[in-house]
């Protein structure tokens, strides 16, 4: 069954250096790239994003984290990749949420690990079923960054709405 599925390289992740590593894992998959950006993340998406975690006692760290406040890197990689079973397989390459806990090789398993304040800083973000991921991909993306119609969308007509063009 075709998915789509949102795939973070989080903060620490790129402070790594390891975006190509992580995307050359993501290849084996076969899966297709039908969308990539780099995003700085507001609180406000950080905590819609991670809103089901809201009541954890790790959950302003974990904001902070996502946001790149502990690793001097303001921003994350967000793709889509869309195909057979792409939830499953790419959460398999993850691996495990608890990076003690991932399979060795999977990319949790070799690059992540446990700060002394308990938090997970586990390099990516994966969706976790259909529909966390319509969910995710409709918050950091909109319909016209993405290369297929995922799911059905419509044209609307914004007044004074500000936009950044080229001078
Ligand atoms: P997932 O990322 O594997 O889907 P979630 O439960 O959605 O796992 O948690 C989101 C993120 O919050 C994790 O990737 C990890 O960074 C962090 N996290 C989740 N559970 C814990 C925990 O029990 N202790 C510390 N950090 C956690
Ligand atoms: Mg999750």
């Amino acid at each position: 069954m075709d998915q789509a599925t949102l795939i973070l390289i989080k903060p620490d992740g790129l402070k790594k250096s390891l975006t190509g590593n992580i995307l050359t894992r993501l290849s084996e998959t076969k899966l297709e790239i039908v969308a990539a950006k780099m995003v700085r993340v507001t609180e406000e998406l950080a905590t819609e994003h991670y809103r089901h975690l809201k009541s954890k006692a790790f959950f302003p760290e974990l904001i902070k984290y996502i946001q790149g406040e502990m690793h001097d890197r303001r921003k994350v990689m967000a793709l889509i990749y869309w195909g057979t079973d792409s939830i499953k397989k790419c959460r398999e390459l993850a691996g495990a949420t608890n990076p003690e806990e991932a399979d060795p090789t999977s990319i949790r398993g070799s690059y992540g690990r446990i700060l002394t304040t308990g938090l997970y800083e586990n390099v990516v973000h994966v969706s976790s079923n259909e529909s966390e991921a319509e969910r995710e991909i409709k918050l950091w993306f909109m319909p016209e960054e993405i290369i297929v119609d995922l799911y059905p969308s419509k044209i609307i007509v914004e007044k004074e709405r500000k936009v950044q063009a080229w001078a």
